[in-house]
């Protein structure tokens, strides 16, 4: 395994230089932030990164997220215009020595939350989800934004994106799923990149949309669409975990040969779809951490990790999710839990 650390580019305040002293780290992951959806990235801007990696001794191997545009999500008259766009950064990318890409299915929204600064008992806070007061808010009427939305939408935009996803339904939406994994996949395996597919976040369809990256079932299904270590997953315990019909420690030993990359975070549920983000170790929530290593080391998992989202403590403030002093407990933590595990 190889311990990676998510950074958001210049205007990030976690600079390479804090992520370089967390122990063990061995590389970041980035993204091109200069393009909308759907555009070619430039190899100016690619290499840009590596470089600046490379001075703080880190990797550049993995991206998170070449985003996938919602034409081709919705099998749009453009989609073979913007899967082409695709194939093109997953190529620039491969020649630049990206090894992993991260990416998501997800109409619309991406993760989604409904409150960014959940208060704890001991002062800190951090991400919650709670189905009602999702529920309670409608995309196509609030004037609410919750976390998770893209923001680069007007209200009329969103109001007839929404509309079109639910003319099309699961079915189509696998449909879909399915042409940009013909064309992208061969193109991956051809620059030796794995694509790691991101689970829906929470995984459950929300405002009558299709979300598909859900369960056992439909992971079965997706990895069936093109039966190549390149078609890989993202396990992202915190997203697949919101669900108590998934059980972690079986789905890792069943798809560990499969993932590319591995999202550790832990949550506590706190009710029927409710729950908030806590601290990584398994005492801490819900999620069997160690049991979920343990199944990933059995079974032949040899990928990328990421601590995932933090709580903000010691009074940080920054990117909601991404601070840099629980995430840097989380990375010492997973440390440790794969060096006892795997000695
Ligand atoms: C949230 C992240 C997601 C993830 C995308 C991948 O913190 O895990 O936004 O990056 O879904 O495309």
């Amino acid at each position: 395994m190889k311990m990676t650390f998510r950074w958001y580019g210049d205007n990030d305040p976690v600079t390479l230089e804090k992520i370089s002293q967390i122990p063990m780290m061995t590389g970041i992951v980035s993204a091109v932030y200069d393009k909308a959806p759907g555009q070619v990235w430039s190899c100016e801007s690619i290499e840009a990164i590596k470089k600046k990696a490379e001075a703080h001794g880190l990797e550049f191997e993995v991206v998170e997220s070449v985003p996938v545009h919602e034409e081709i999500k919705l099998g749009g008259p453009k989609a073979k215009e913007y899967i082409e766009n695709y194939c093109e950064n997953v190529r620039r990318l491969g020649k630049a020595g990206v090894k992993c890409i991260c990416y998501n299915f997800m109409p619309v929204f991406d993760w989604l939350r409904s409150e960014l600064e959940h208060q704890h008992p001991d002062g800190c806070n951090s991400l919650a989800y709670d189905e009602q007061t999702v529920l309670s808010m409608d995309p196509l009427t609030s004037e609410l934004s919750l976390p998770g939305w893209d923001e680069s939408y007007s209200k009329d935009e969103l109001k007839s994106l929404i509309l079109r996803y639910k003319e099309i339904g699961e079915e189509q939406l696998w449909e879909n799923l399915s042409v940009f994994l013909k064309a992208v996949i061969p193109v991956a395996e051809e620059a030796g990149i794995r694509m790691a597919i991101h689970p829906d976040d929470p995984p459950w369809g929300i405002f009558g949309l299709p979300r598909i990256i859900t369960n056992t079932t439909n992971l079965r299904r997706f990895l069936k669409i093109v039966d190549s270590p390149a078609n890989g997953l993202t396990f992202c315990t915190g997203s697949l975990g919101a669900s108590t019909d998934n059980d972690l420690v079986k789905m890792a030993a069943e798809f560990a040969p499969r993932i590319a990359f591995l999202h550790l975070r832990n949550i506590k549920i706190t009710g029927y779809r409710q729950f908030m983000e806590v601290g990584h170790p398994t005492e801490c929530g819900s999620l069997d951490m160690k049991g979920i290593v343990r199944a990933l080391l059995d079974n032949g998992f040899d990928g990328y990790v990421r601590p995932d989202h933090g709580r903000m403590i010691w009074g940080e403030k920054g990117r909601y999710g991404y601070g840099l002093f629980d995430r840097a407990l989380g990375a010492a933590y997973i440390t440790g839990l794969f060096e006892g595990l795997e000695k």
